[in-house]
């Protein structure tokens, strides 16, 4: 993610060390403790006017990283990181959701928790699922920030993570309810001797013939980013290799939360029509380069998503297609995310390709049409820097906009969202042609004064932007999705910015048109209602999440 100025200009966040962080994670474990309230009841949750109606999210409480999506026996499961409070220091849980449609998710409850005295007992943090000689298996971290031995551990250099293996209690349930840990646990104990890393986590698997690969997240203090390998025949013994990857010196690419600044979290790599991609969740980044010998020389790349996403993750579907999570965070106060009872909320699926210029094309995937109604054609029309703040007869925040506008004499143009009639609540979506920006600009998306800060970096209002080269005649090609908070937008088939907007009027539904410094024309619009995939904003099964 770049983070900008209001003018579009890139600023220059600064990094925060990984002192900062450790001490950043003890502040808001102490504010947790301050803060930690009940869980709201579902209804009281449900009834709230800034939570999605078809992104997926758990009852209540936290949720960051998307782990382990796999498919089995028809259905798609997608597991994610759960906090029982409204923390990320909070111990984490694998929280568990199912899905035949990718659109449509039933929470199932928690799948993996802590094991008493295990390798896992402050926590069960990022991994992967496969499925081996018929089992599924679920590869993944045991760890924490905010138990005292393991931070005293930290604060001496040590590593206090564990890979660890579960398998499916009973392959045969659709459902993959119940997971057991393997006697084996942990599988590996210690980063590989000698190596003075600053983390080793979040295992992503593949398979080379009969081998297995695993690469773990990783990087050097004042060195960066890099991606340990290990491979196995069985996932449970396993020998470490070499980096499969180091990284480059990056570009100003900052982590829209602020972990892991010296290192890789959540490496994923996988091959596109043949050819090795690497993700790393730093800046939602993806790799192109060579891979031979198990070493891949990191080339060319760019970012999936240029906003409020991190820890992206994907697996291979029974299509074939490369399918992208990625964590939305908040972007308000602590206190307003306590206040609210949940935070945290799973992007939409998006589907990855590679395309004829070597960078990677990123749209949703087309399932997600399923839940459109009400499509409403907007007839094509200049846009003037002084027009109407609105389009007649239309709004809505759980709504779907496909618009493709000409730049033409404008420098700025592009759509308007969750708009107030006076324009005082409104965020904007749109181009920056000189500095060939796509940007999104919650500058004035709300009055309410928990939102001009929050505890990621970036957070707060602004305007969040990343570069788009339009390769055709400056025409801009949006796809946004507003789903009551979240605005998550696709440009050109090439990149997404999600972001997260809280306006305090419940008349903020109003959209509309924008260009700046002349006028550009819009060729077609079409808006649609979506429907929601669940009657209560995904509240149901909260019980399922008591610890
Ligand atoms: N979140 C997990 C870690 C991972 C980080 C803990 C990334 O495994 O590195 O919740 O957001």
């Amino acid at each position: 993610m770049e983070n900008s100025a209001p003018n579009g200009q890139p600023s220059s966040p600064r990094e925060i060390t990984r002192r900062e962080f450790i001490a950043a994670g003890a502040a808001a474990l102490a504010s947790t403790k301050m803060l930690k309230a009940d869980t709201p009841p579902s209804n009281r949750i449900a009834a709230d006017r800034n939570r999605p109606q078809y992104h997926l999210l758990p009852p209540a409480n936290w949720m960051n990283d998307p782990n382990g999506p796999f498919q089995w026996k028809g259905r798609y499961h997608l597991f994610y990181q759960y906090a029982p409070v409204v923390s990320n220091t909070g111990t984490k849980y694998w929280g568990h959701a199912v899905s035949s449609d990718l659109v449509h998710w039933k929470n199932l409850g928690i799948a993996l928790a802590p094991s008493p005295g295990g390798p896992d007992k402050n926590g069960c943090w990022t991994g992967s699922a496969v499925v081996a000689n018929g089992i599924p298996t679920l590869v993944y971290t045991g760890a924490t920030w905010s138990e005292e031995s393991e931070r005293a551990a930290r604060a001496k250099g040590l590593i206090p993570e564990r890979q660890i293996v579960a398998v499916s209690a009973n392959p045969e349930d659709p459902d993959q309810k119940r997971w057991i840990k393997i006697p084996q646990d942990p599988v590996l104990a210690v980063p590989p001797a000698g190596m003075k890393v600053v983390g080793w986590r979040d295992p992503s698997l593949w398979k080379e013939r009969d081998i297995w690969y695993m690469v773990i997240g990783s990087g050097e203090a004042g060195i960066g980013g890099l991606a340990l390998l290990y491979t196995s025949k069985d996932l449970r013994n396993w020998t470490y290799l070499h980096p499969l990857a180091v990284a480059k010196p990056e570009s100003g690419k900052q982590n829209s939360v602020g972990f892991g600044a010296d290192m890789w979290e959540c490496p994923d790599f996988f091959f596109l029509d043949g050819r090795p991609v690497l993700l790393v969740a730093r800046g939602n980044s993806y790799f192109r380069g060579t891979y031979s010998d198990h070493r891949f020389q990191q080339g060319v790349g760019g970012q999936i998503d240029y906003g409020a996403a991190y820890a992206q993750k994907t697996m291979e579907d029974e299509k074939g297609r490369r399918i992208w999570w990625g964590w939305i965070h908040e972007k308000r106060s602590m206190q307003a995310q306590v206040a609210a009872g949940w935070a945290g909320v799973m992007s939409l699926p998006k589907h990855l390709t590679l395309l004829s210029d070597g960078t990677l094309g990123v749209e949703p995937v087309p399932e997600v049409n399923v839940l459109r109604r009400g499509r409403k054609e907007i007839p094509n029309q200049e846009i003037l820097p002084n027009g109407a703040l609105f389009l007649k007869d239309l709004e809505g925040d759980c709504a779907e906009i496909e618009a493709e506008i000409e730049l033409r004499d404008s420098q700025q143009a592009g759509l308007r969202v969750r708009s107030t009639a006076d324009g005082t609540e409104q965020t904007l979506i749109g181009y920056d042609r000189d500095s060939q920006m796509l940007f999104s600009d919650t500058t004035n998306s709300s009055r309410d004064p928990e939102t001009a800060t929050g505890p990621f970096p970036g957070a707060g209002r602004g305007v969040q932007s990343g570069s788009l080269k339009i390769p055709k005649a400056d025409v801009l090609r949006l796809r946004v999705y507003v789903d009551a908070s979240v605005i998550e937008t696709f440009a050109n088939g090439r990149v997404s910015i999600s972001d997260r907007v809280y306006p305090v009027s419940p008349a903020s539904l109003g959209i509309g048109l924008f260009s700046r410094g002349g006028t550009a024309h819009l060729r077609r619009m079409t808006v649609w209602q979506l429907a929601p995939i669940s009657t209560n904003r995904l509240t149901s099964g909260a019980k399922l999440y008591r610890v």
